[in-house]
């Protein structure tokens, strides 16, 4: 697929004009306090549908930044002892540095404090005033420092403001103030005539409900006099702006409002993405704002929920702040972006817990996906000499292992519409499962037994380099890093098609293509807190009971075993079947999925007592048992200080 864009910033696919652009935002984060694990899911959030939207084949423009005006940063600034730029400048640099660190591929970063914005922005306020929109007038009001805004005492609880749970300060002064209660009559019929313009439903109905109230104009000034950190009025030297009227412009700044070619090109689809709490911001001053100074509405307000650590907000004072760099240093960057995305149901809010995002890693990524990946890369480099093989004759369980590929990119491609995109990522894992399955039923390695099986074994081989393909293309705008290292083994290079259209089809690996195995993709990991596990301790270890006759010893035939296949019993977390041979080749079932990985396991020595009566487990006999000792966390297979021959009897 050729694409270009021409001289007026229009995507052309082969030559023909497609205009697809998608502009999506995140909120310009306060530099009141360093970045959290909230702003990194927003922003990540930000990234998967601008990745997503590139690869499909759209031209996009990615925008973040901070927001650097107004009384809580002057606050924070007096406390670190400094003044709000010098402030504003380090927690700001905070951010911009943190997100390539979290592989976000913003296109620009703004600052509230930049010149064009600043510029914008008095543009603006000048376009309202003389249209008669802002007016002089006396207010006074409860008005919260936390939400920089004003509240009606209905909107207060007991007093407190909802949002921040503390009293608001009462103040009388005289100000400018923009009419929004003119508009309130046209956004309630925008919004019922575009039922998609708030969504999820839920915020929609939220920002009716509000509109069901009377809307009082919006306060936009504050007098040099009592704040002086904010944006001079282009008709009041006495007066700033700041926070809304300033933050929201953000976002008409970016693309190049008035005139720049961005702008045209991006702002008819516009997509912000915001968490709940700054809706009423989002979904009634920012509209009304808009319609004032006859800028069409954006596309979308796309609001998420919270995530909730402990029971309650995260919050210093409660020491529950969870720093997105942490986590990524601990467990990596591709596992946290692939646990913030799968554990939030959009627009839901979501606990967040360590030991969940432990498992998530352990069985989603290193057992289901890093087995994947690590089972077909040493199968085909076993069985086809490091290349892409032929594929022959197609079965009816090819072909539905084909379908269930088809169902993947389609209901992923549906996801993105609709923005739930954990149900995106259950879909890639429905589809990673299909496929595992695939391998336990066409049994590769019973077909590498025998060369008369060689143009069956190609064909599966085949089949599952390109389900590696697809979904290595279907999981990249998650978890770019290990899509990049999955499709390194399979040869893909940036000569090849990586975007969505190239997995719309079966048959993309090209036959031939050299491939090669690299480490898993997801080593398993230990919870921190079950890390700190005291050590076992020699008192803990059972003692040794002389009991036995040398006779009795005799008894036991011990001997010396090579893994030679090894996977995982279906429904089961705990056991792998291994075949193995000992002179003569037996099936094992053991209890060690937690501590090996079946590819890990193959062609390795170990210890087995040979002469048990075979028993079931999950349906299939164990012939034979192996020996492992405890370690401090799992299970390590006994093995040798020299290479034992096959079958040897311990003695
Ligand atoms: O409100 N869970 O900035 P802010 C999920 N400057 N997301 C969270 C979160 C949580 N617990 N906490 C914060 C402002 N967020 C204004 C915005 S825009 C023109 C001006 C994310 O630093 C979420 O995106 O308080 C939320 O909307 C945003 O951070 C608030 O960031």
């Amino acid at each position: 697929m050729q694409l270009s864009v021409d001289a007026g910033g229009f995507l052309k696919r082969e030559g023909l004009f497609v205009e697809k652009a998608y502009y999506i935002t995140t909120p310009i984060y306060y530099v009141n306090a360093s970045p959290h694990i909230g702003h990194a899911y927003t922003t990540i959030v930000a990234d998967v549908l601008a990745r997503y939207h590139r690869l499909s084949g759209y031209r996009v423009f990615f925008l973040t930044g901070t927001d650097e005006h107004g009384d809580k940063i002057v606050e924070a600034a007096r406390g670190a002892n400094t003044t709000p730029k010098e402030y504003a400048d380090r927690i700001s640099a905070q951010f911009r540095n943190l997100w390539p660190q979290l592989a976000v591929t913003n296109d620009y970063f703004i600052r509230t404090t930049d010149t064009n914005h600043v510029d914008t922005v008095r543009l603006i306020l000048k376009k309202v005033y003389d249209a008669g929109d802002i007016y002089f007038g006396k207010y006074e009001g409860y008005y919260c420092v936390g939400c920089e805004r004003f509240y009606t005492e209905k909107e207060l609880v007991n007093g407190l403001c909802p949002d921040h749970n503390a009293a608001p300060e009462y103040r009388e002064e005289s100000n400018y103030f923009f009419k929004m209660s003119k508009y309130k009559d046209w956004l309630i019929e925008y919004i019922k005539d575009h039922p998609d313009f708030i969504r999820p439903e839920r915020y929609k109905n939220e920002v009716l409900a509000f509109l069901r109230e009377p809307l009082e104009d919006l306060c936009i000034s504050r007098p040099k006099s009592r704040l002086n950190w904010g944006i001079t009025l282009p008709f009041d030297e006495d007066y700033v702006t700041y926070v809304w009227f300033d933050a929201l412009i953000n976002y008409i700044t970016g693309p190049g409002y008035p005139d720049g070619e961005k702008f045209r090109v991006f702002w008819p689809n516009a997509q912000h993405l915001i968490a709940k709490d700054i809706l009423k911001p989002h979904g009634i001053y920012w509209p009304t704002m808009l319609k004032a100074a006859g800028i069409e509405p954006y596309r979308h307000l796309n609001v998420h929920g919270y995530w909730i650590v402990d029971q309650s907000k995260m919050s210093k004072s409660l020491g529950n702040v969870i720093k997105p760099l942490d986590l990524k240093d601990t467990y990596g960057l591709d596992p946290f972006r692939y646990f913030l995305l799968r554990e939030m149901v959009f627009g839901l809010d979501s606990s967040f817990s360590e030991e969940s995002f432990v498992q998530r890693i352990n069985s989603d990524l290193a057992n289901d996906l890093g087995n994947l990946v690590s089972r077909t890369m040493t199968m085909a480099m076993k069985y086809c000499a490091g290349k892409v093989p032929e594929a022959h004759t197609q079965t009816e369980e090819d072909r539905l292992l084909v379908a269930a590929a088809g169902k993947a990119v389609a209901e992923v491609e549906n996801c993105f519409q609709e923005l739930t995109l954990h149900r995106a990522l259950i879909a890639i894992w429905d589809f990673i499962n299909v496929t595992n399955k695939y391998i336990v039923e066409q049994e590769p390695w019973r077909l590498g037994q025998d060369t008369a099986n060689k143009s069956r074994l190609e064909t599966v081989i085949y089949n599952l380099l390109e389900s590696l393909r697809i979904i290595a293309i279907l999981v990249s705008p998650f978890m770019p890093g290990s899509a990049e290292k999955i499709m390194d083994q399979l040869g893909i290079t940036s000569a090849d098609s990586q975007d969505f259209d190239s997995i719309r089809s079966w048959g993309g690996i090209t036959h031939g293509k050299s491939i090669k195995r690299s480490d898993a993709l997801f080593p398993r990991v230990k919870f921190e807190k079950e890390r700190e596990k005291p050590e076992v301790t020699e008192k803990e270890i059972q003692p040794v009971k002389p009991l036995m006759d040398y006779a009795d010893f005799e008894k036991v035939d011990l001997r010396v075993a090579k893994v030679i296949e090894a996977e995982a019993v279906p429904k089961s977390s705990k056991l792998l079947k291994l075949t193995i041979d000992m002179g003569e080749k037996r099936t094992l079932v053991a209890g060690i999925a937690k501590d090996y990985k079946p590819e890990d396991l193959i062609g390795k020595k170990i210890v087995v007592v040979a002469n048990l009566k075979p028993t079931k487990m999950m349906g299939i006999e164990s012939q034979a048992m192996l020996l492992a000792a405890d370690t401090e966390d799992g299970l390590t297979l006994l093995c040798f200080d020299r290479e034992p021959v096959t079958g040897a009897r311990i003695r």
